[in-house]
C-alpha cells in the first residue's frame, strides 16, 4: 500500500496546514460574518456546528479530496454489503445490519443476517416483556425486581452506558447492575443487598470463554444457591440465569439452558454490539419499544452516512476534523464533553469504540503506519469538568480538540437548571474559540502583572452537537454517528479498525502468572528481574 503521507492530497494539507496553523479563529470569523451558519450541518435530531474549527473552505475540500483518494466511499458499501473487511479475522462487519428494518434484506455469505437479527430481537422482546409484567418468575415464584448483566468491554460498557444514557425511561420498580471486573469486590457489591430469589443474571459474552466474565458468573451462581431463600437446587439456575452469547455449546457447558441463550454473531465486534442481543438488559429496563426506536436512530445514521455526499456527510466530517487535529496539528487526544448527567458513562464507551478500533500501528497489509492512528479519548459531563480540567483546555500548553454534547430539551425541567446548564455549554466554546487578548485583560484595569495570567489565548478547536432530547433514538444516533466516525478515520489510515489484537499478550501472560501466583511450592520464576520480584513479593505478603 502507498503510504498515505506520499499521496499528493496529503502534501496538500500540508502545505495548506503551513498557511493556517497560526490562523486564530477571531480572523477565521472576523472574514466570514455567515461562518456560524454555513458552517453547520443537521441530520435527524442532530444539528452539527463545526465552524469553531480551525478549518476553511478549502481546509473542507482538501480533506475530502484525501477521503476520495483512500476510498471511503467504497470501503463505506463494502461494510454494508458484508464483504470480509475485518481482513485479520476474515470477517465481515455488519453492526449496521442489526438495526435494519423488518423489511429489508441482506444475504451475506448465504444467510439473510437481516432476518436472523430479527428472530432474535423478537425473542429478546417476548422475554423482556415477560420480566417487565413480572409473569417470568424466580425459581421459588418470586417475581424479578434486579437484573445483573455480567460482562467485560464491548458486553458491558455499551449496556451500562445505554441504561445509564436512557435510565429516565426506565422501569424505576427495577434494579439493574453491571459487574464487570475480576476484581471481587465487583461482584460482591453488586449482589450483596439483593435478594437472589429476585434477581436475573444475564452472563454476557460472545466467545463465553472470557476469564473475568466466566468467574464473576460462577460466583454469581455460587451466590444464588448458598441456600438463602430455599435456592440451593442447580435447576434454580434455568430460572435466574441466561446468556448471551455465539457459543451455544459453552452456554450449556456453563449449566444454562440454551435455550434461554439469545444469540449473536461473529460478524458484530464486541464493542459494535449493545444494540444486538447484548442489549438484553437495556431492554428490560427500557421495553423493547424504546429498543426498537434506538435502533432506529441508529438506522437513520446509517443511511445518512451511506448515502450523503461526503461534504455533507456527519460522522465524514467529525472523521475528517479528526484526522486534520491529530495528524497535522500533532494533537493527541479527543475530549468528548456531554452535557447530560445521564451520559456519565459514554466517554467511557466511546474510549473503548475508539482507542480499541484505531489503536493500531500497522496498516491492513501489515506495513507500519506512518503517520499518527487514533487518538486518547477521554471526558467527563458538564459542567463538573468546568472546575476541574477545562483550566489546561483553556490555558495549557496542549492542543485538545473537544466534542460538546448537548440537548436543547431538558430530560427534567427543574426551575433554571437545564438554562444554566445549556448557556455553560454555549459559553465554554466561546471562549475556548475566541479567549480573551491581552488588550481586552488590561482594559478591565488588570494590574501589568497579572496580565498574561489572565490572557485566554484562545483558537482551541471544539464541535458543537446540538440534539433535540436524550431520547433513546437520538441516543442511537449519537452512538451511530461515533461508530462511524471511527470507521471514516480507520479508512483513512488504513488500518482495520475491526480487531483487537493488542489485548492478547497480557491476556496469556496473567493466565501463566495465575498458576505462579496459586502455585503452593515455590514457583520456579523466569520473567524479568521485576515481575518476577513483584510476583515473590505478593506471596510473601499474601502467605
Ligand atoms: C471488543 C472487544 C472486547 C470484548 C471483551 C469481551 O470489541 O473484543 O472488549 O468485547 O473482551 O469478550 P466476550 O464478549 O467474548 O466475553
Amino acid at each position: 500500500m502507498t503510504s498515505i503521507a506520499e499521496t499528493p492530497e496529503w502534501r496538500a494539507l500540508q502545505a495548506h496546514f503551513a498557511r493556517l496553523r497560526d490562523v486564530h479563529l477571531r480572523d477565521l470569523f472576523a472574514g466570514d460574518a455567515f461562518r456560524g451558519e454555513t458552517m453547520t450541518l443537521e441530520v435527524e435530531d442532530l444539528f452539527l456546528d463545526y465552524s469553531k474549527n480551525r478549518v476553511t473552505a478549502e481546509t473542507l475540500r482538501l480533506l475530502v479530496a484525501l477521503a476520495e483518494r483512500t476510498g471511503l466511499r467504497e470501503r463505506v458499501e463494502s461494510m454494508f454489503t458484508g464483504r470480509h473487511i475485518n481482513v485479520t479475522e476474515d470477517r465481515p462487519v455488519l453492526h449496521v445490519a442489526l438495526r435494519m428494518p423488518r423489511a429489508e434484506s441482506l444475504v451475506v455469505d448465504g444467510v439473510d443476517v437481516a432476518a436472523q437479527v430479527h428472530a432474535v430481537l423478537d425473542r429478546m422482546s417476548e422475554f423482556s416483556d415477560r420480566v417487565r409484567t413480572r409473569e417470568w418468575e424466580g425459581f421459588t415464584g418470586r417475581p424479578i425486581r434486579n437484573v445483573v448483566n455480567i460482562g467485560i468491554g464491548g458486553s458491558d460498557l455499551g449496556p451500562a452506558m445505554a441504561y445509564e444514557a436512557l435510565r429516565d425511561y426506565s422501569d424505576r420498580s427495577m434494579r439493574f447492575r453491571f459487574v464487570s471486573n475480576v476484581d471481587g469486590t465487583d461482584v460482591w457489591e453488586a449482589t450483596q443487598d439483593l435478594d437472589p430469589a429476585e434477581t436475573l443474571f444475564i452472563v454476557s459474552s460472545k466467545t463465553f470463554t472470557t476469564v473475568e466474565t466466566l468467574t464473576n458468573a460462577t460466583t454469581a451462581r455460587q451466590w444464588l444457591l448458598e441456600g438463602r431463600q430455599g435456592l440451593h437446587e442447580p435447576a434454580a439456575v434455568a430460572r435466574h440465569f441466561v446468556a448471551v452469547s455465539t457459543d451455544a455449546q459453552k452456554v450449556a457447558d456453563f449449566g444454562i439452558d440454551p435455550t434461554n441463550m439469545f444469540e449473536f454473531w461473529d460478524w458484530v465486534g464486541g464493542r459494535y454490539s449493545y444494540d444486538s442481543a447484548i442489549g438484553l438488559s437495556l431492554m428490560i429496563a427500557i421495553g423493547p419499544d424504546r429498543f426498537r426506536s434506538m435502533l432506529d436512530g441508529f438506522h437513520a445514521i446509517d443511511v445518512h452516512f451511506r448515502t450523503a455526499p461526503l461534504a455533507r456527510n456527519m460522522p465524514v466530517l467529525l472523521g475528517l476534523l479528526g484526522v486534520w487535529y491529530g495528524d497535522f496539528f500533532g494533537t493527541e487526544t479527543q475530549a468528548i464533553l456531554p452535557y447530560s448527567q445521564y451520559l456519565s458513562e459514554l466517554s467511557s464507551y466511546l474510549q473503548q469504540l475508539d482507542m480499541e478500533s484505531n489503536g493500531k500501528h500497522v496498516r491492513l497489509d501489515g506495513s507500519q503506519v506512518e503517520v499518527q492512528t487514533g487518538p486518547v479519548v477521554w471526558g467527563t459531563p458538564g459542567t463538573n469538568g468546568q472546575h476541574a480540567y477545562y483550566q489546561l483546555i483553556h490555558q495549557g500548553t496542549k492542543l485538545i480538540p473537544c466534542d460538546f454534547v448537548g440537548f436543547v430539551r431538558p430530560s427534567h425541567l427543574l426551575g433554571r437548571h437545564h438554562d444554566l446548564l445549556m448557556a455553560n455549554f454555549f459559553a465554554q466554546t466561546e471562549a475556548l474559540a475566541f479567549g480573551k487578548s491581552p488588550e481586552e485583560v488590561e482594559a478591565e484595569d488588570t494590574p501589568p502583572p497579572l496580565v498574561p495570567h489572565k490572557v485566554m489565548p484562545g483558537n482551541h478547536p471544539t464541535n458543537t452537537i446540538l440534539a433535540t432530547e436524550l431520547s433513546p433514538k437520538v441516543l442511537g444516533e449519537l452512538i451511530a454517528l461515533y461508530e462511524h466516525r471511527v470507521f471514516t478515520m480507520g479508512t483513512i489510515w488504513g488500518i482495520n479498525s475491526f480487531d483487537q489484537w493488542g489485548v492478547e499478550l497480557g491476556k496469556t501472560l496473567a493466565t501463566r502468572i495465575v498458576t505462579e501466583v496459586e502455585s503452593e511450592r515455590e514457583p520456579d520464576l523466569t520473567h524479568d528481574s521485576s515481575t518476577n520480584a513483584l510476583i515473590r513479593r505478593y506471596r510473601r505478603a499474601r502467605r
